[in-house]
């Protein structure tokens, strides 16, 4: 194959976009909307299958780690198998009901590029790796971005392997069982740069009317599980001075948070999962497990908001009389993306015409875990309505597209650099 590659490649929107739709139909829920492929159930198996498929019509070198992160790569003339390979991904495996962009767009935008190469006939001079990452939503098995942070060296495997999902399987079980326990050692596949392109999932871009986000950044995560412990009773008799009621603490927590999140600025705070028990209409709650998910930029004020939330249930506790735990789940500091692929970005998207801003990110990427390794960073286009993890997710087919010939030109610049 020739290597000496043009400064321009034709990437197929067209066809990226019809894939996007034909993965989209994978774990389709008709009656709830959206589509359900939650890490390691056969839904996310059949959207692993299909992907694989799209891997080999390419004619990748296709590998599976042993956390089932899932590897592509088109080699280059001049690897000598030692060579680290320039790197795009994301995830495939989603939330419940969600929108059919939410990391496929980033791997199948990955494919497209790799596909624009093998179209034209040319080699590029270095490999090129495309990465879809285990288990980056975190619903059934925390914590979320999971395969990346794994293959950054960030969790052992094994722990990895040995972990309990919310219904009771074992993470490695699963993977066994749906045929992706690879026996590739992470990073075995070590990146060269990684570059991954992702949906906004939130309302920026479209506000401002910018066609492409170069992320500079990435908030810090903390998740934790919340049990508070109280004494049910009968909901006509017992007056509300003795009572311990579970149900009312959590929402007083919930009520704090808000109050936390509108006061602190820009700290975020979210209670996504709730379940009270016995959960009957004239019995006052004995128990309450929820979960908070506090988000910042900043790390200081991470820290803030989670010390205030520990006086707080502190509080509660001994105002209601009642006995409050807390796991942690998930913490993440901040990460910040390499600079120079930034300014790459940046100047792609001003070269080839497009309006442009610099951003955080608000969501979690595997982005943030491959940059513990290597260089990093992500492009982002806009989201409808800011909206995400939901049916409605979208962005027009034309910012999709102009989004996955920015991360072909910025390859392109990368490859040609060095
Ligand atoms: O939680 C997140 O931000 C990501 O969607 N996993
Ligand atoms: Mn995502
Ligand atoms: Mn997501």
């Amino acid at each position: 194959m020739n290597t000496s590659v043009p400064s321009s490649l034709t990437l197929d929107g067209a066809f990226m976009i019809q894939q996007l739709r034909q993965l989209g139909e994978v774990g389709a829920d008709r009656e709830a909307g959206g589509r359900t492929r939650i890490a390691l159930t056969d839904d996310e198996r059949a959207g692993r299958d299909l992907v694989v498929r799209w891997m080999r019509e390419l004619d990748l070198d296709v590998r599976i780690d042993r956390i089932g992160n899932i590897f592509g790569t088109l080699r280059s003339d001049s690897d000598d198998g030692r060579q680290r390979p320039l790197m795009m991904g994301s995830h495939i495996d989603t939330v419940k009901n969600a929108g059919a962009l939410d990391g496929c767009y980033g791997v199948l935008a990955g494919l497209a590029v790799v596909r624009a190469f093998r179209q034209a006939g040319i080699g590029p001079q270095r490999s090129i790796t495309i990465g879809v990452f285990t288990n980056e939503e975190g619903i059934r098995y925390q914590p979320d971005m999971m395969g990346s942070l794994v293959y950054a060296g960030g969790l052992s495997v094994d722990a990895a392997l040995n972990t309990i999902g919310i219904d009771g399987t074992r993470l490695g079980d699963e993977l066994v069982r749906i045929g992706y326990a690879g026996d590739l050692e992470p990073r075995a596949i070590a990146p060269h740069e990684y570059l991954e392109l992702h949906i906004e999932q939130g309302p920026i871009l479209e506000a401002e009317n910018i066609r492409i986000g170069v992320v500079e950044n990435l908030q810090g995560i903390s998740w934790q599980q919340i049990t508070v412990q109280g004494n049910a009773n009968h909901a006509g008799t017992t007056p509300t001075r003795l009572r311990h009621d579970a149900g009312w603490a959590a929402a007083a927590v919930s009520t704090f948070l808000r109050e936390l999140a509108v006061t602190a600025g820009t700290t975020l705070a979210t209670i996504g999962m709730l379940r009270i028990e016995p959960n009957v209409i004239n019995v006052i709650p004995r128990k309450a497990v929820f979960t908070v998910d506090l988000r910042d930029p900043d790390e200081q004020r991470l820290q803030d908001a989670e010390r205030r939330l520990a006086e707080f249930l502190e509080e509660v506790a001994e105002k209601e009389g009642v006995k409050i735990t807390t796991e942690r789940l998930v913490r993440f500091e901040p990460v910040v993306f390499d600079a120079e692929l930034a300014d790459a970005i940046e100047a792609s998207a001003e070269r080839m015409g497009f309006t442009h801003r610099r951003m955080t990110s608000g969501a979690g990427h595997d982005a943030q875990m491959i940059a513990r390794i290597a260089p990093a960073a992500m492009i982002f286009v806009p989201s409808r309505g800011g909206i995400s993890h939901n049916p409605r997710e979208h962005t027009d087919d034309d910012q999709l597209i102009d989004g996955a010939n920015v991360l072909l030109d910025v390859v392109l610049q990368r490859l040609a650099a060095k």
